[in-house]
């Protein structure tokens, strides 16, 4: 069959129509035999002459799917079993060889995961815990692959196998850069002092030199040569340390904050031949993508080059006790930054099929939610290099797990070195990039073992073999791995952890916390604004996404919450129930299927404002609030805030809202009406602050206006009263509290982000209810929309309310058609603009919360 690379089986199968739709109704139940089967891929290899004169011919894989046996011309060549490695294989004897035509066949075998790993489950002797692996028994912990394709409780059981990234050949001659890094060692508004390290691999003797230029940059920096360094080659490997500057460095700055101006920097190797022997021509250039490489750069005789793009920047993560605990607060050139952000896992479940416009459209949602830092979630895989060119380009910070989730692993050698290899290739391999912020060891793992009962489950001396293996691989080798490979980034052993023996992890006011209470233990979402710690790097609340999505793996018959298929693309075991619990408790029924997935996001949307509003008050005290979970890897109901297919929930326009730059955000608590400011600018800015309680037609009972300085940095109270003041005698259900903040000075505008066009000047708008969305008497509020201009695939919308509509939404009967802005309350009186883009034949529509109960 053919096959693409890189691609998985599954993928493979679904092309030749061997397999349905594994995502499709519950397809995926019946496709589990792939996992448990060996597959193997042929391609053949020409060998032209000009390749088999180069000195070195190596195969680069940078990605096997898992325990591969690859043959050249029924040879081995390598055997691998860590799908996060990258493997290198010289192959030029093996070419040589069998030299015949120049035809050569590459295979590659696939064992199947399931068998190898349950060989290593009875050389262990006894089951390992693990939370999410839907097996029996469970063998995800014992193979090096991505956690979630045993299953997940947000995604599907999937165990793929094939090449699920790039493979290429690398020749050369003499020598090469084997690996550049360049590290900022200080910055200053004056220069930035860079230490280069470049590692060098030789079969050639002699002097030689390695150029450092900047070849591209923010506009002011002009083409230079940074650093030229004498070397003497040796055949081996060798490090060469450098050092170099930039003058008037332009800092590169977390989304919101400033720009993010990005270095390109090469480093060019040539060889002084004229020193060596006559016999010895010219070093060819070794394998360099053309289109890469600059005619003008100083080196253009090199035998190898290699780019690296950087930003300048500092940041550290200050985790030290203090007075409340011990703080997880990152600092970005010397200013404490609030974290914004969300909890990111793999985008779909065939890896092989994100694209890059994939990953460009989701992580243009997410800063343009105001979003300054992605969890890169220890369950998936180290991204590929395109995610992180891209948080280089918007400013994202990656807050970077690596990949053990939920599982207590193997501690013997053999498994322990594998990791260390696979710790150093992807800390090398990332180690460059401005967006990266810090390392951590794993997900949840030590709170498992702490607190999950997992250690009472196991025998001696299980336990503290499981144990040993545990404080080996997280409090030892991956700290060692990135002390060495790359110093000075802060390293957390586990999310979340104290990083403290003999202190329990998860604890409030202790580091990073994931607060589970609201959703896992049925909580009042209310309990967020109780449980504040000192980072919140996980809390979230599931929804079923929208109508278009469900369709998609749900058949009409099928349109029913409880259906089958529903139920399938529902993972986690008691979501339907809490959805529908938490519903109850805010929320009147919904009047049909639709308006149940729409009252699920709308709810979603509700619960997850309140707790981010209530992390951001709380700062700096709190330093960051990342939500559960940005995105899907199949069509679901899930925590995400964006489905498979890129489409924003409620809770992503809503995000956009409650991340904005400058926040105004109104509470209740014991009978107390609280409205506070928060700034994430960089520098003091005057505002004012309107307050208005209305009823539900608009009738003004109430209205307050304050001059006041956004201090920089800082969650402010600006007003306090009694809700019974506010309401002055009035039904709680019938009012409501408009807080809006304008800036004084409008031209800054620029700075407020998600602010409509009509609100002259808006930086924020906090609603307050004063009663449960199920108790306010809401008036039919005769929404009106109508289509005002329309060009290219762009549609001006003019969305108009006599009275309050609530959670308005708007929708398309074309799938792909996207609006600015959705969910929003529309104000008694107000005309709000939105722009629609899709087919221009398309059948808007436009209703609000009132309209969907039964
Ligand atoms: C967490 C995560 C994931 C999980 C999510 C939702 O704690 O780390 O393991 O998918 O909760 O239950």
């Amino acid at each position: 069959m053919p096959a693409e690379v890189p691609g998985t089986v599954h993928t493979d199968l679904l092309a030749e129509r061997r397999i349905e739709d594994p995502f499709f109704g519950k397809n995926e139940h019946q496709l589990q035999w792939i996992g448990e089967r060996d597959w193997q891929y042929r391609s053949t290899l020409r060998a032209h002459a000009a390749l088999l004169a180069r000195e070195h011919i190596e195969l680069v894989f940078e990605g096997l799917d898992t325990y591969a046996s690859v043959q050249l011309d029924g040879t081995p060549l390598l055997s691998a079993d860590n799908m996060f490695r990258t493997w290198r294989v010289p192959i030029k004897e093996a070419l040589q060889r069998h030299a015949g035509d120049g035809v050569h066949e590459l295979s590659i075998t696939f064992r199947s995961p399931l068998a190898a790993g349950q060989e290593a489950y009875q050389r262990l002797g006894y089951a390992l815990p693990a939370s999410n692996d839907l097996g029996t028994p469970q063998l995800s912990m014992f193979t090096r692959k991505a956690p979630y394709h045993y299953g997940w409780d947000w995604g599907p059981r999937l165990i793929t196998s094939g090449v699920w990234r790039p493979v290429r050949l690398d020749a050369w001659d003499r020598a090469r850069i084997a690996d550049l890094h360049v590290r900022t060692v200080s910055l200053d508004d004056e220069r930035a002092e860079l230490a280069i390290e470049a590692e060098l691999e030789a079969t050639w003797a002699g002097p030689a030199r390695l150029d450092l230029l900047l070849v591209a940059g923010p506009p002011r920096a002009q083409p230079a040569t940074l650093a030229t360094v004498a070397v003497t080659l040796t055949p081996g490997s060798q490090l060469v340390r450098a050092s170099a500057r930039i003058e008037h460095p332009e800092r590169w700055w977390p989304n919101g904050l400033g720009a993010q101006h990005l270095y390109t920097l090469e480093a060019a190797l040539s060889l002084d031949t004229a020193a060596q022997p006559a016999a010895v021509q010219p070093a060819a250039p070794n394998s360099v993508d053309p289109s890469s490489v600059d005619p003008s750069s100083a080196a253009a005789n090199s035998v190898d080059r290699r780019r690296l793009r950087i930003g300048l920047r500092t940041l550290e993560v200050e985790h030290a006790r203090d007075a409340d605990g011990k703080s997880f607060s990152v600092r970005v050139n010397g200013a404490p930054v609030f974290m914004k952000g969300a909890n990111y896992i793999p985008m779909d479940s065939f890896l092989g099929r994100v694209t890059s416009a994939r990953y460009e459209h989701l992580l243009r949602s997410a800063a343009a939610a105001h979003m300054n830092m992605l969890r890169v979630w220890g369950g998936g895989v180290y991204e590929d290099d395109r995610f992180y060119d891209l948080c280089d380009e918007l400013g994202i910070l990656v807050w970077q797990d690596f990949m053990f989730a939920c599982s207590m692993y193997p501690g013997d050698p053999a498994f322990v070195d594998n990791v260390r290899r696979e710790a150093r290739d992807n800390v090398r391999r990332l180690r460059h990039h401005a967006s990266l912020a810090l390392w951590a060891g794993n997900n949840e793992n030590e709170w498992a073992w702490q607190d999950w009962g997992w250690q009472e489950r196991l025998p001696e001396p299980a336990r503290s073999q499981v144990s040993a293996g545990y404080r080996r691989v997280f409090h030892e080798v991956l700290p060692e791995v990135v002390a060495q490979q790359d110093p000075g980034r802060f390293y957390t052993r586990s999310s979340p952890s104290a990083n403290e023996d003999g202190v329990a992890a998860n604890q409030p006011g202790l580091g990073d916390m994931h607060y589970w209470g609201v959703w896992g233990a049925d909580e009042p979402y209310e309990n967020y604004a109780k449980n504040v710690s000192r980072f919140m790097s996980e809390y979230g609340f599931q929804s079923f996404p929208e109508l278009s999505t469900v369709a998609r793996y749900a058949a009409p018959a099928e349109h029913r919450i409880d259906s089958e298929v529903m139920r399938a693309h529902q993972r986690h075991p008691r979501g339907h129930q809490l959805i529908a619990r938490y519903l109850e408790r805010d929320f009147r029924a919904p009047r049909d299927f639709d308006s149940y997935l729409y009252l699920s996001q709308v709810l979603q949307a509700h619960v997850i404002q309140f707790a981010a509003e209530a992390h951001r008050r709380r700062m700096p005290y709190n330093g960051g609030s990342l939500y559960w979970q940005l995105d899907d890897c199949w069509p679901v109901a899930s925590w995400s805030s964006i489905d498979y297919y890129g489409r924003w929930k409620a809770l992503h326009f809503c995000a956009r809202r409650f991340f904005a730059p400058v926040l105004v955000s109104t509470s209740e608590d014991g009978g107390t009406v609280r409205v506070h400011a928060v700034s994430d600018r960089r520098t003091d800015s005057p505002a004012r602050l309107a307050l208005r309680v209305l009823d539900f037609d608009g009738h003004e009972h109430f209205h307050e206006t304050r001059q006041l300085v956004l201090r920089a940095n800082t969650s402010q109270l600006h007003f306090e009263a009694p809700a019974a003041q506010l309401l002055g005698g009035a039904d709680r259900r019938t009012r409501l509290l408009v807080a809006e903040l304008y800036a004084a000075d409008p031209s800054r505008t620029d700075l407020a982000g998600a602010g409509p066009p009509e609100a002259e000047g808006r930086l924020s708008r906090s609603l307050h209810y004063f009663a449960k969305p199920k108790e306010l008497r809401l008036p039919a509020p005769e929404l009106r929309l109508e289509r005002t201009a329309e060009q290219e695939g762009q549609v001006q919308l003019r969305i108009s309310a006599q009275r309050l509509a609530r959670a308005v939404r708007l929708s398309s009967d074309a799938p792909d058609g996207v609006f600015s802005d959705n969910y929003f309350d529309v104000l008694p009186g107000e005309t709000l603009h939105v722009d629609y883009r899709g087919p221009a034949s398309a059948r808007l529509a436009v209703h609000s919360l009132r309209d969907t109960y039964a």
